[in-house]
């Protein structure tokens, strides 16, 4: 059964995003020592999860497939089906040091704390329009989100940022304007995508967590769109119908062209131009 989104405080979010949520991040707890991965929805955040967690396992890949996604990501911004407690309060019990993965909440809803402490946070950007075809097809395919008619209604609401977690162009301008912090390591999909063992190299080298010698092939292969696709826990088939869509998709730059129309794409540029304008921050849409 889809159930309906709701908006709160200007931002509309899921129905497995619940109030109790929205007001306990108001005080959650962040650790110095924590790392976060923040992303705007369909921008890596699974991807760059994995490589994460192979970095704290000390890049030994035989360890992290023994490791159930679901038990490692903690998507604090959302009550999964079947899950008994909030992830902040599962997390609030964890030892130091945590990773918090998948945390899609814009600015004013994210944890207070985030602007206070100086935990590792990693921010993943994609490119809006590869963003606007992954999510468009999450929407199909998830058994909690909207179906939209067709891909015109879609556009229109991902223009408007009137989807679940809201406008792309605000996330990824709050994180933008934040990149110079010491504590944050801002990424982009498109990078990762054409020199990943370099990626990979910068997040080891922010973490602090080395890769031992010889390694960092065996962690590309591990990482690349291919493999992981291969692996059958990352279709997340609790919340994703795969007959209609696999999570796993296609993994690519540029998928966009199959889907925005020319004068979707020119209206879409003209947005792009002026609420990038100044900011400094760009993109690449085909590699
Ligand atoms: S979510 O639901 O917001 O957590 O989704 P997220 O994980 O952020 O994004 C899903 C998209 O990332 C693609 N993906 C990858 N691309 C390249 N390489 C690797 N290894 C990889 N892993 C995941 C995934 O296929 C989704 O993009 P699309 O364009 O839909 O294929």
């Amino acid at each position: 059964m889809k159930e309906c989104d709701r908006i709160v405080d200007g931002i509309r979010h899921p129905w497995a995003t619940k109030d109790e949520i929205l007001e306990a991040m108001k005080t959650f707890e962040v650790r110095e020592d924590d790392v976060w991965l923040i992303t705007y929805r369909k921008s890596g955040t699974t991807w760059t999860a994995q490589i994460i967690t192979i970095l704290s396992c000390g890049c030994d890949v035989r360890k992290i497939d023994e490791i159930d996604p679901k038990d490692r990501v903690s998507f604090l911004d959302v009550l999964k089906q079947g899950m008994t407690e909030f992830a902040h309060v599962t997390t609030a019990k964890k030892p130091s040091p945590r990773i918090i993965m998948g945390t899609h909440f814009q600015s004013r809803h994210m944890p207070r704390e985030l602007t206070t402490k100086k935990p590792k946070i990693f921010y993943v950007a994609r490119n809006p329009k590869d963003v606007a075809v992954s999510f468009y097809y999450f929407h199909k395919s998830n058994k909690l989100l909207k179906t939209f008619e067709s891909w015109d209604e879609y556009f229109q609401a991902f223009y408007d940022g009137d989807l679940v977690g809201g406008s792309w162009f605000d996330m990824n301008l709050y994180w933008w304007n934040r990149r110079n912090e010491d504590n944050v390591l801002f990424l982009k999909y498109e990078d990762m995508k054409e020199d990943l063992g370099s990626a990979i190299v910068k997040m080891s080298e922010f973490l602090g967590w080395p890769i031992p010698e010889g390694k960092l092939e065996e962690v590309v292969k591990h990482c690349s769109f291919g493999n992981m696709k291969k692996n059958p826990k990352f279709n997340y088939r609790e919340m994703i119908d795969i007959s209609v869509s696999p999570f796993m998709r296609k993994g690519m730059v540029g998928d966009w062209k199959n889907y925005f129309t020319v004068s979707q794409n020119e209206a879409f540029d003209k947005l792009y131009e002026e609420k990038m304008q100044g900011s400094g921050l760009t993109f690449r849409f085909e590699l």
